[in-house]
């Protein structure tokens, strides 16, 4: 049996990942094609605690440290409780962010060394890799607005790291698109500032080969 294909997608708060990805499942549903979703942090009872943590303004926030760590934990039992089971059984994979979230958050933006956190990430993926990695790409500026009209419309407030200010999130977007350059076989880079509609064409130009 073939094994399953790994989809990540990546980018800056509001880039667009949930909504590229329900777009995503809906064309695997219609075609028929087996897949499971997952998002990072979560996915798991153990991965869903953490995102708790990491994103509850109300806790004692955690250091940089242990941010890094509370990411790779919720990482390594995705993975090896849901990802690769789904993957060996011939699954395909759609995760809402993955391990380049973290060299770009913790690496790039907070300034942990990203040599060391690419080790780390390795360890927590057990050496999975996606197989294509869609990396929304959109100024801040349009970040900042699509988050500010969904906070309206959904009565919410910004979390922890949303609220790490403006010059994190460049290191960040700045961040995936170093990963990017360095790994063009793998990254799919998309101007995620168009209309969804003209986003999802774009996504879907490049993964309609797997229905
Ligand atoms: N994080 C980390 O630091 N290290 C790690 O290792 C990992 C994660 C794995 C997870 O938060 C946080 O954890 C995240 C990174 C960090 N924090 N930040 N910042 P999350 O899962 O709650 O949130 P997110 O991953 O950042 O996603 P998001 O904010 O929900 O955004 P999104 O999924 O990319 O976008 P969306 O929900 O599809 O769209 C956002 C809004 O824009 C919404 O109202 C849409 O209707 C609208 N939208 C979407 N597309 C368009 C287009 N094309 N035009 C106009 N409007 C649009």
């Amino acid at each position: 049996m073939a094994r399953g294909v790994f989809i990540t997608f990546e980018g800056g708060e509001g880039a667009g990942k949930s909504t590229q990805i329900s777009r995503l499942c809906a064309e695997f549903d219609k075609y028929k094609v087996k897949y499971i979703s997952v998002r990072e942090p979560g996915g798991t009872a153990l991965g869903e605690e953490a995102r708790r943590l990491l994103k509850d303004f109300s806790l004692d926030p955690p250091v940089d440290q242990a941010e890094l760590m509370l990411f790779l934990a919720a990482r390594a039992q995705l993975v090896e409780k849901i990802i690769k089971p789904a993957l060996e059984k011939g699954i395909h994979v759609i995760s809402d962010r993955f391990s380049d979230s973290t060299i770009a958050y913790q690496g790039y933006g907070r300034g942990i060394d990203v040599n060391l956190i690419a080790t780390m990430n390795n360890l927590a993926c057990g050496n999975l890799k996606p197989d294509y990695t869609i990396l929304l790409n959109i100024p801040q500026e349009v970040s900042l607005l699509r988050m500010r009209k969904r906070e309206a419309a959904t009565n919410t407030n910004a979390d922890r790291i949303e609220l790490a200010g403006s010059d994190f999130h460049q290191r960040v977007r700045d961040g995936f698109n170093k990963l990017a350059q360095a790994e063009p076989d793998r990254f799919i880079v998309v101007d995620a500032a168009q209309s969804v509609d003209n986003v999802w064409s774009d996504v879907w130009t490049h993964l309609k080969h797997l229905v």
